[in-house]
């Protein structure tokens, strides 16, 4: 299928959608992935930037097609030409902003009025920040609506490649896809505290045996 900016390569590529509240971190994310900053494309008709990320797997090489916005999201929601023919997405939100967390629910539902059936990954993003606003466990939304979720710090290159390996997985539906080399990175802003960190990933383990809190228990409905 032929899509505005996506030249045709002769391996498998992908249009993902990266959606989110301005601020998130979602430019910053694309960025840290060098041969797709380096080859990035202004697609001027829609005011998107479009990254090609490439990754290798044992399936082979394969393409992401970023598309990340130009700030227009800050204005509201997007047009439909951003997510018309998406075969996968990311919606992002920042753990040090809570309203972040709860415009999700707005996003996944425009998103999914365009992007029927769709692969999606939550990425709560800055988890290198101390005073975190959103806890791993208080984030349930990908629980509700069966996404997959992770906790990333695009500062720090804290789990960069989690998303994208799970949307070729799914898009792949090969549940043992690796990848077989790293791309190369920008190297690290920040670290992270990884101890910290691990406690957060545990309680987010934890949660995920625990009952879904009602709508009206969420302090975040
Ligand atoms: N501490 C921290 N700050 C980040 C991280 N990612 C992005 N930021 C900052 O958040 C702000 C917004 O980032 P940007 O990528 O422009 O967000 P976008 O509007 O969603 O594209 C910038 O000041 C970034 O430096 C991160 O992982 N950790
Ligand atoms: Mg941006």
């Amino acid at each position: 299928m032929a899509v505005a900016n996506q030249q045709t390569v002769d391996f498998p590529s992908f249009k993902l959608v990266l959606v989110g509240d301005g601020g998130t971190g979602k430019t910053s994310f694309v960025k840290r992935h060098l041969t797709g900053e380096f080859e990035k494309k202004y697609e001027p008709t829609i005011g998107v930037e479009v990254h090609p990320l490439d990754f290798h797997t044992n399936h082979g090489k394969i393409r992401f097609y970023c598309w990340d916005t130009a700030g227009q999201e800050k204005l509201g929601g997007l047009r439909d030409g951003y997510y018309i023919h998406g075969h996968c997405a990311i919606i992002m939100f920042d753990v040090t902003a809570r309203l972040t967390y709860k415009n999700v629910s707005t996003w996944h539902t425009d998103l999914c009025r365009v992007c029927v059936n769709i692969p999606i990954v939550l990425c709560g993003n800055k988890v290198d920040v101390k005073n975190r606003q959103v806890t791993a466990k208080q984030v349930t939304f990908h629980r509700k609506k069966n996404l997959q979720y992770y906790e990333i710090s695009a500062k720090s290159n804290y789990n960069f490649e989690k998303p994208f390996l799970f949307l070729a997985r799914k898009l792949f539906k090969d549940p043992k896809l690796q990848f077989v080399a790293m791309p190369a990175l920008a190297p690290p802003d920040v670290q992270i505290d990884l101890a910290a960190q691990e406690i957060q990933e545990k309680e987010l383990a934890l949660a995920a045996c625990q009952p879904l809190p009602d709508d009206h228990d969420d302090p975040f409905e």
